[in-house]
């Protein structure tokens, strides 16, 4: 086994979006469960559509590059399909009557969706006539949020999600060339301190109509890492529901400013390390995706090219029977599920050992493991430890299965993508990327295939610590 992580980190249960139902005020719970980005319990089951409405927007980050879609809340170097409010309202329409999961519809540029107002609101309007009980939720970068919080507050819109990089205007200028305000174009401290100043008023705003704020922040190494403590102990005192640390992206090839001056994202155990340092009793997201401007499924799916307007068609009927019968089944899943992960975490209090270890889980959703290795593109990776099991995070994969073989290079790139986890946890293996993995410390087994995750990764915990028939007499 690779060596164990330190026991540091997050030690409580409760840490991050992961509260559950008796974990959180009722009314909090009733807004969060069903949202896949505010609840990583309900990201196994839901899923978000975003409709890209709203291409412009009012300032310049350093990691974004106008040709694509906002940087904030969408993997950079993607271009969506734009469209107009109705357009938006039918493609709504036809993924609502075919994909049973969608319980969210999100507005995220591709600009910003408070600039480019009158397009989100008319689009919001639109879709909450026609269907009624999808959840409304929106991105921003806050410069032009507090002109809008009556409205956002009068359209229900109960989820708002504003990227704050810093706190502090010096550490500002290293990340906003200029923004555009009050028909001006503001350029270096004066325009951080503008920026800083109305999204602290919208976060204010926000939290006195009872709005769940979540924080996006883009980790930049050398830039704002160090003052992302500073940023989540702000953003947490203002209210902020959920903090969400995503790494920069910074590719050459987009053409942003960090890409073309050689600036880093940090790398997955740099994140790690980071959200340990800040997630003591704070609530930190760390089942973002970085998802597109129009992207449509479940957090880490994208079925967005089935449903371009070229597959919609003008004269579409919203039928709500498959989102209504999978509504059923979901509650009575969840219900065996929640049971399954406290039995785990039960189990693993029992066992005998203060390691922590991260442990990857191949999965198609439903909180199960029920992913072939080879046909994964991401792994779900999960730190399990006397305290429980906690959602880490993912790591993106290329696929290793090219139907009836694989590539070595890609299997490489895989077990890089893998760096610090113990074992994988998938439904089906083959010798020859077991033994890979085995060459490079990592442990893979489908001995747990179907199992819910954290009972899977419990018995594996309680295996690997020499007390596996303990844990499963218990
Ligand atoms: Fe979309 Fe954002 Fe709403 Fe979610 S995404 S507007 S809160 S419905 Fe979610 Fe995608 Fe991460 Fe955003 S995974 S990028 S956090
Ligand atoms: Fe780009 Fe979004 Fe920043 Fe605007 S707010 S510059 S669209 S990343």
């Amino acid at each position: 086994m690779r060596k164990a992580l330190s026991s540091s980190g997050c030690a409580s249960s409760k840490c991050g979006s992961s509260s559950g139902s008796d974990e959180l005020p009722p009314e909090i719970w009733e807004k969060v469960k069903d949202h896949p980005c505010y609840s990583e319990e309900a990201h196994h089951y839901f899923a978000r559509m975003h409709v890209a409405v709203a291409p412009a927007c009012n300032i310049q980050c350093n990691y974004c590059n106008r040709k694509y879609d906002c940087s904030n809340e969408s993997r950079p170097g993607v271009v969506s399909e734009k469209l107009t409010p109705e357009q938006a309202m039918r493609k709504v329409m036809a993924v609502a009557s075919e994909v049973p999961q969608l319980s969210v519809l999100g507005i995220a540029g591709p600009g910003d969706a408070c600039y480019d107002w009158k397009k989100t609101k008319a689009t919001f309007e639109l879709i909450a006539e026609k269907i009624p009980d999808i959840k409304l939720c929106l991105s921003t970068n806050g410069l032009a949020l507090p002109d809008r919080v009556d409205e956002i507050a009068q359209m229900n819109i109960d989820h708002v999600t504003v990227t704050i990089n810093m706190v502090d205007p010096e550490v500002g200028t290293h990340i906003y060339p200029w923004i555009f305000y009050r028909n001006k174009r503001w350029t270096g401290l004066d325009a951080a301190k503008i920026l800083h100043e109305r999204q602290m008023q919208g976060l204010e705003m926000l939290k006195e109509r009872r709005i769940l704020v979540k924080v996006n922040s883009v980790l930049i190494p050398g830039i704002n890492d160090e003052h992302m403590l500073e940023v989540n102990r702000v953003v947490k005192q203002k209210g902020a529901f959920l903090h969400n640390i995503m790494p920069l992206i910074s590719e050459p090839e987009h053409g942003t400013y960090f890409g073309l001056t050689g600036q880093r994202g940090p790398t997955p155990m740099e994140l790690k390390k980071l959200q340990d340092r800040v997630s003591d009793g704070t609530k930190l997201m760390k089942h973002c995706r970085q998802c597109r401007a129009d992207a449509v499924g479940l957090l880490g799916e994208d079925r967005g090219q089935e449903f371009t307007m070229a597959h919609v068609s003008d004269d579409v009927a919203y039928d709500p029977s498959k989102r209504e019968a999978y509504r059923e089944i979901v509650a009575k899943e969840r219900g065996e599920h929640v049971e399954n992960r406290k039995k785990a975490s039960d189990q693993l209090a029992a066992v005998a050992s203060d390691a922590a270890v991260l442990v990857a889980v191949a999965t198609k959703g439903g909180g199960r493991i029920n992913q072939h290795f080879g046909h994964a593109k991401e792994f779900q990776v999960y730190e399990a430890s006397a305290r429980g099991v906690q959602f880490v995070g993912h790591r993106k994969v290329d696929q290793y299965c090219q139907g009836g073989w694989g590539e070595d290079a890609t299997l490489d790139g895989v077990i890089a993508a893998l760096e610090g986890v113990s074992v994988v946890l998938c439904s089906k293996i083959g010798d020859c990327p077991k033994d890979s993995l085995s060459a490079a410390g990592i442990q893979a087994t489908d001995s747990y295939a179907h199992e819910w995750i954290e009972a899977g990764i419990a018995a594996w915990y309680g295996a690997a610590h020499g007390k596996e028939q303990a844990l499963r007499s218990a």
